[in-house]
């Protein structure tokens, strides 16, 4: 299979979405097959949820969170996902299970092991091949973000919350050291991404 699954993850305004775009066009001019996507999202379903999840106005209960994003995930892994990745294509998607790890596990205190399980379970054992870590400090990058869209239900919780997200992304970074990579998101957007892309290459190179 030529396929791979790559993933991107990080918290408020690390880059993800500078360096998917970066990734994508990188691909195309390679002429590889890829296909980009995001979560939540990505589905009817998961728009849908994606609408529930992000909105101010209601409270969600940390079990209800979770379970709206392991459903969103769901559908979108079985209708969108492996398909492509059965067509040998390369999928390039915004966050997935560490970010559910992080933070509805660490940061909602849900417990990042059960939570890990019950992604697992929800998503038929299928973890990415490649995830890329951004890694900044949470107050850089809500600043970031702050400056080109307000602050979602999410990005409203207290600093201690973002912090605890990062220590829990960076603690998964250690004990699998070899599908993360951890990528220092406050350099500038150009290194970010020739960091990524050496990266990318060097397992495309395996598979390909
Ligand atoms: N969530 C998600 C959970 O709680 N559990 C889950 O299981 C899942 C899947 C999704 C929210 O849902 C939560 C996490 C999130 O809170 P979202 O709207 O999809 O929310 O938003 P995010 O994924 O958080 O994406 P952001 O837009 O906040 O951040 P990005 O994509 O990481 O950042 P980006 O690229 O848009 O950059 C932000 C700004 O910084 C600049 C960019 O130009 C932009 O202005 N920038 C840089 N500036 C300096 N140096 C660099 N290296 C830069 N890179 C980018």
């Amino acid at each position: 299979m030529n396929s791979l699954f790559v993933t991107f993850e990080g918290g408020e305004g690390a880059g993800k979405t500078s360096l998917m775009d970066q990734i994508e066009k990188d691909l195309i001019a390679k002429r590889l097959p890829v296909l980009r996507v995001r979560e939540p999202g990505g589905t009817w379903l998961g728009e849908k949820v994606r609408s529930i999840l992000l909105d101010q106005a209601h409270a969600i209960a940390p079990l209800a969170e979770l379970a709206l994003f392991l459903a969103s995930r769901a559908q979108h892994l079985f209708d969108i996902i492996l398909p492509a990745l059965k067509e040998g294509k390369i999928v390039l998607c915004d966050r997935y299970h560490d970010s559910t790890i992080a933070y509805q596990g660490a940061a909602r205190g849900l417990g990042e092991e059960k939570v890990a399980a019950a992604c697992d379970l929800f998503c038929d054992h299928r973890w990415p091949d490649l995830t890329f870590y951004l890694d900044i400090d949470p107050k850089i990058g809500l600043e970031r973000a702050s400056k080109v869209r307000e602050k979602d239900r999410i990005e409203q919780e207290a600093i201690a919350f973002h912090e605890t997200i990062r220590k829990s992304y960076l603690k998964c970074a250690r004990a699998d050291t070899k599908r993360i990579c951890v990528i220092d998101a406050s350099l500038p957007p150009e290194q970010v991404f020739t960091h990524a892309r050496a990266l990318l290459d060097q397992r495309l190179h395996h598979v390909r």
